[in-house]
């Protein structure tokens, strides 16, 4: 196996993470999509979205999809679940990752491709839409900060993959400037104890 990536970009790094997590090490593939080579034919052919993270598994064959390269791991190296333990806890995780996803990742990703000149000869950008998704994380954020008021992780007391999401979407949020605010210890709290993760500072 194989895992196409770029070590600085948030939805690979949910996979290194994860990875790290698990004690699995397989070779990876630098691409550099500040020159585009996402998008070179022979990638495109790998991944028609044009995008990292993709898995080249021994057979020849290519999975895409942070999350669906995650669960392929979980499935044949179930040690630590990350996914969740029980039909509760699993669906308690999907939840919650889901949210992650859409909330907090997908809120910085939209912000950040929106408004920040990086991007300004990559995609048509939509500032005031960039700005919407500014001002809806913020709000996710008080949310979040009051759930993570009575546990330690974002699924419940053990670390999950929905963790990696949101902390991943948080790291990419300093980019477009957005800082957990002073008053939000909890979510401080949570943000710091992920940070100290080995899988993550390493
Ligand atoms: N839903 C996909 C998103 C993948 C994605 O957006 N990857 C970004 C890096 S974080 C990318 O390849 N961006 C290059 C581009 O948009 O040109 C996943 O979870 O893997």
């Amino acid at each position: 196996m194989k895992l196409y990536t770029t070590a600085v970009a948030p939805n690979p790094r949910r996979v290194t993470i994860f990875l790290a997590e698990k004690g699995i090490d397989i070779p990876t593939v630098e691409l550099d999509l500040g020159k585009s080579e996402n998008l070179a034919p022979d990638f495109v052919a790998k991944n028609p979205m044009g995008r990292v993270p993709v898995l080249e598994m021994d057979d020849g064959s290519y999975l895409a999809e942070s999350i669906a390269i995650c669960r392929y791991f979980e499935e044949i190296q179930p040690e630590p679940p990350l996914f969740g333990v029980d039909a509760r806890d699993k669906a308690d995780v999907e939840m919650w990752n889901r949210r992650m996803e859409s909330e907090v990742l997908g809120m910085v990703s939209g912000c950040f491709r929106h408004t920040h000149p990086y991007w300004a000869d990559k995609i048509p950008q939509a500032p005031e839409y960039g700005e919407i998704c500014r001002a809806t994380l913020l709000e996710r954020m008080e949310w979040l900060n009051s759930e993570l008021a009575d546990r330690e992780f974002i699924a419940g007391d053990r670390f999950t993959v929905a963790d990696i999401t949101a902390h991943t979407g948080f790291t990419l949020a300093r980019i477009p400037k957005i800082r957990i605010g002073e008053d939000q210890k909890n979510l401080q709290r949570w943000y710091d104890g992920v940070a100290a993760r080995p899988s993550v500072s390493g």
